[in-house]
């Protein structure tokens, strides 16, 4: 928080005001009523709330001014801390200056800044930028963008995808059946034509630290998929680098290259979902920098603008791109029918400069690189308690995997989070385990205070 200066002159109101008006205005139960939260057990929720009254650096405060330090960054989105001053100051001038102009047949001219950035920080070859509102919207445009360039290319049988049991991409109908977490998709019907690779939690994988040794020859499932059904029927396959909501589940040594070699062979396309890895959450600008392979496509968002405003982004390579813009017929037609609203959102713009700049100027991929050892160090420690069956880490993410509680494996996870949140500290329950990604402005010392929360609540967990 050092590195901060002073933003009373530029943040909320009056942040220290606006928190005693909320004590004085904490909800009765019928007043939660109309909020339908998004994955959150709402009948637990409402009778048992945790409401977030405003943040900064690495703490949330809550309704009752508790602070409660953010162990996840947000949802894995404000990695640079909250309250970034560079960044509200940005936010303000730029809706004050362009609230929204229209964004199909006219540009603002922050767009094509935050497009030309974009292009510099993500790995040579990715060179043309796609903005959308969200993860879930740049997982959609991915899928759409790789079906259409293959019927462009003469090839319009290659439809199907490839995704990985354990992947997520988001909640709209594409992401969501490339996707491969069972209870996001069992309720919602036909999705699209995917099929799942493997994932890569192989038991003689526990507790690795970083890249796990073991699990390589997983990759050529996907040779599997092509025997099935020909590599004239599919159009791409789509992988997070390092998967997030799925628990935290690190590529095997040398498995991404691999994959990317089978693509090659077979004339796939490759997509990379960063929305988590993207921007220094690895230690490294991008997934794909870590574990040095370039997918033709890659989607973010989160870390684009810190959180603070939502966008996401979908980034091609040239090839793609240049086969759109011959392949549309006159100049002024539309080589891509596809876009939101809201894409390039001038206040989003505004935020994502701001944010990409603080990103390099302070440096964050070497804060994360500088932190990370300590923090594989101190979550590792955490094995040998009760119910911890496994331990995952890599640059500032890790994951703990808790044994299940009869047939309810979310269970011990969900109270485990909730003792944290009430000892002050915020991690996330997703399926199985507890996943964490800290702030990459934390200390050590708040690293400690994480992980002696963390054993405290899961010792203390039946
Ligand atoms: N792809 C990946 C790899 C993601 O992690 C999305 C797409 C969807 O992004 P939006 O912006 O539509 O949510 C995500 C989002 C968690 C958690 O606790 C993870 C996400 C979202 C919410 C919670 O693991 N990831
Ligand atoms: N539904 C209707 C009726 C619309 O008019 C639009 C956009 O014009 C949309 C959905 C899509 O909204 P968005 O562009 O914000 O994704």
């Amino acid at each position: 928080m050092s590195e901060l200066v002073n933003v009373s002159d530029l943040a909320a109101p009056d942040a220290a005001a606006s928190d005693s008006q909320a004590l004085n205005d904490l909800p009765n139960r019928e007043s939660l009523e109309a909020y339908w939260m998004p994955y959150t057990g709402n009948r637990y929720f409402k009778e048992n709330p945790l409401i977030v009254t405003s943040a900064q650096g690495c703490y949330l405060t809550t309704q009752e001014g508790n602070k409660v330090f953010d162990g996840l960054s947000g949802l894995w989105c404000c990695g640079m801390g909250h309250g970034r001053p560079e960044i509200i100051q940005a936010v303000t001038k730029g809706i004050q200056t362009l609230d929204f102009s229209p964004t199909f047949q006219v540009g603002n001219d922050l767009a094509f800044k935050v497009a030309n950035k974009v292009k510099d920080l993500t790995p040579d070859g990715l060179d043309y930028v796609f903005f959308t509102n969200s993860g879930s919207d740049a997982a959609d445009t991915a899928l759409k963008m790789a079906r259409a360039y293959w019927r462009q290319k003469g090839q319009g049988t290659k439809t199907r995808f490839i995704g990985r049991a354990r992947g997520y991409h988001g909640v709209n109908y594409g992401g969501m059946s490339v996707g491969g977490i069972g209870p996001n998709r069992k309720l919602f019907g036909q999705g699209i034509e995917a099929d799942h690779l493997p994932h890569t939690c192989l038991r003689q994988n526990r507790f690795s630290k970083g890249m796990p040794e073991h699990g390589v020859e997983l990759a050529d499932t996907l040779e599997d998929l092509v025997a099935l059904h020909d590599a004239s029927n599919i159009a791409a396959v789509i992988v997070e680098p390092m998967s997030g909501s799925g628990g935290v589940v690190i590529p095997p040594k040398g498995y991404l290259n691999k994959l990317r070699a089978i693509c090659d062979k077979h004339n796939i396309l490759l997509i990379f979902d960063e929305v988590i890895t993207g921007f220094g959450r690895t230690g490294h600008a991008f997934g794909a920098d870590a574990f040095g392979v370039t997918p033709d496509i890659m989607t973010l968002a989160k870390g684009l603008t810190n959180g603070c405003v939502p966008m996401g982004a979908v980034v091609s390579s040239s090839e793609i791109y240049q086969t759109f813009m011959q392949n549309a017929g006159p100049e002024y037609n539309t080589e891509f029918p596809h876009g939101y609203t809201y894409s390039a959102h001038p206040v989003a713009c505004a935020a994502a400069l701001a944010a990409m700049e603080v990103f390099e100027k302070q440096k964050m991929t070497e804060k994360v690189a500088q932190l990370s050892p300590y923090f594989e160090q101190q979550i590792h420690q955490l094995k040998g308690l009760k119910h911890v069956v496994d331990i995952r880490n890599f640059g500032l993410a890790g994951a703990i995997e808790i044994d299940t509680f009869g047939n309810e494996p979310t269970k011990r996870p969900f109270e485990i989070f909730r003792r944290c949140w009430d000892a002050g500290m915020f991690v996330r329950c997703g399926g199985n385990t507890i996943q964490l990604a800290p702030p990459f402005i934390s200390t050590k010392e708040q690293i400690d205070e994480l992980f002696n929360v963390l054993n405290d609540a899961i010792n203390a967990t039946h």
